[in-house]
């Protein structure tokens, strides 16, 4: 079967695309289909993407959604199956948790639930041979219009998948990005990708490839093209000290190429950084969220004190490493006060960079849940973008004005902060089109 994943960027050009897709094109490749990927740019008109799509003529039209691209592809989506008729299928975060409503919409006649190298697979053969699939007949494949289907377990060893399909992630200047595990043992409220654990439960979905397994891909890297710095994308690369311990010198031994990593302060010590940075570690992201240690440890259930962060920086900077801290703004619950508690505690911490996020519940999350249950939701929920610059959520402590006030100061320090370190600040790119999609589903539903 032929395959074409559609890619949507957001806002700006991704460093790559997606990582599930790559792990679902090389699986299904090996055994005999053919996956391509068109990425489309987020001013890519509808037209566009529909006449890239006719050009190609796959048999199956695919897309990895988060929560973010999710007005997008319906837009697209819309128009493609308007002009032509094609089986599509959507998976990713955004559809396994609000799979009722991605199969609710025009075009998207099939999801996949959770992890789908093997559904996928069993999705493809079952296609080329009869066209369709029945209701509940593939685990994990939700069919338009039928119930849940039944979800078999994920794949027991990680190892067993072949690497990532490199011409499936925008790879430049010998950058390449790894994934060492899948699942993330910590409670955050906020968080879709710890989703998995409550659908599969955490021991059987939180699974590390072996360190030959992931050597070996390195390795295999340097041979088949040039490797500069590696971007481990693990949500926390620094859970299982004992994996470390063994990985970092045998790294440094075999690879020794310089690396980022995130990380969760709480599993982060003076000897751990030790290692980390005499095996090339040079840049290294955390998750602060607030500087509130109400918010952070009541809302967030992020426990960890304000102390420790500031420990954690210092630690970082004193050997060297680039840090950049991610925060959060707009929590339920969440005063004026507070968001200036985190920023005194950024100006305590002084990154090199950091993110600033305001937040959105996604769906599937306890955040969501408690959103939708204290009537923090306002009733067109669906249908507003998820832009991480303004809040969706109505009766909440912070007004929109507070939230827009804020977001402005958060530009402002990093903007100074960029000028002051490099002498320039990059504008943000322009999102006409990317608007235009958006007002046109709103539109036409
Ligand atoms: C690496 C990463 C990035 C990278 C690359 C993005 C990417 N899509 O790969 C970059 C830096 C670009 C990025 C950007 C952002 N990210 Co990000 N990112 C991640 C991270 C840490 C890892 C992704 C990963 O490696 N997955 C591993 C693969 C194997 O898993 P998977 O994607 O789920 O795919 C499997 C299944 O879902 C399924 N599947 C997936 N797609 C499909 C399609 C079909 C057809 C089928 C059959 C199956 C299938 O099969 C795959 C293989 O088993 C995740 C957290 C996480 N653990 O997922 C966050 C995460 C995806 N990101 C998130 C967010 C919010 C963002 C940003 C909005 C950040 C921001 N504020 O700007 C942007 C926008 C992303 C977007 N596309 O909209 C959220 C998304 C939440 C949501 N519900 O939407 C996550 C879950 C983190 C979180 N906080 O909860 N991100
Ligand atoms: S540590 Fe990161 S990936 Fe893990 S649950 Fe918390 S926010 Fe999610």
């Amino acid at each position: 079967m032929r395959v074409l994943f559609i890619e949507l960027e957001m806002e700006r050009e991704w460093s790559l695309a997606s990582i599930g897709p790559a792990f679902l094109a090389a699986f299904v490749r090996k055994h005999g289909h053919d996956v391509l990927l068109h990425r489309s740019a987020y001013d890519e008109s509808l037209e566009k993407t529909l006449a890239v799509v006719q050009s190609i003529q796959p048999d199956i039209l695919a897309l990895s959604l988060t929560t973010r691209q999710w007005l997008r592809a319906r837009a697209v989506v819309k128009t493609i199956r308007q002009a032509i008729n094609i089986p599509t299928i959507a998976g990713g975060l955004h559809p396994t948790f609000s799979p009722e409503s991605t199969l609710g919409k025009f075009g998207f006649d099939y999801i996949c639930l959770g992890e789908g190298e093997t559904a996928f697979l069993d999705f493809l053969n079952i296609m080329e041979q009869k066209g369709y699939i029945s209701p509940d007949e593939i685990p994990n494949i939700w069919v338009k219009g039928a119930s849940r289907p039944s979800v078999r377990s994920p794949i027991s060893s990680l190892n067993d998948l072949p690497f990532m399909a490199r011409d499936m992630l925008r790879e430049k200047h010998g950058v390449a990005s790894m994934t060492t595990q899948r699942g993330c043992p910590f409670p955050c409220t906020y968080c879709a990708a710890r989703m998995y654990n409550e659908m599969y439960g955490t021991t059987q979905y939180g699974r590390r490839r072996s360190i030959n397994n992931v050597l070996a891909e390195l390795q295999h890297l340097r041979q088949t093209g040039p490797l500069n710095y590696i971007i481990f994308q693990d949500d926390t690369f620094t859970i299982q000290p004992k994996w470390l311990r063994e990985f970092l010198p045998q790294y440094k031994k075999e690879i020794h190429i310089p690396f980022s990593i995130n990380a969760r302060a709480e599993t982060i010590s003076p000897k751990m950084l030790d290692q980390l940075v005499d095996a090339g570690c040079k840049h290294i992201i955390y998750g602060v969220e607030s500087g509130s240690e109400r918010l952070r440890t009541d809302i967030m259930k992020r426990n960890v004190s304000n102390k420790h962060l500031y420990d954690v920086f210092r630690w970082s900077k004193e050997r060297g490493v680039i840090t950049t801290a991610n925060y959060m703004l707009g929590m339920p619950t969440e005063t004026p006060a507070e968001i200036e508690e985190t920023l005194a505690l950024h100006h305590q911490l002084q990154p090199h960079d950091f993110g600033y996020f305001v937040f959105y519940p996604y769906p599937g999350t306890p955040m969501y849940h408690y959103c939708k249950k204290h009537g923090y939701l306002p009733e067109d929920f669906e249908d507003i973008q998820a832009n991480h610059r303004s809040s969706v959520l109505v009766n909440n402590t912070l007004t929109d004005e507070d939230i827009e006030e804020y977001y402005q100061r958060f530009t402002h320090i990093r903007k100074q902060g960029f000028l002051k370190q490099y002498g320039q600040y990059i504008d943000e790119a322009g999102r006409k089109e990317l608007h235009r999609q958006i007002e046109y589903i709103a539109e036409t539903g």
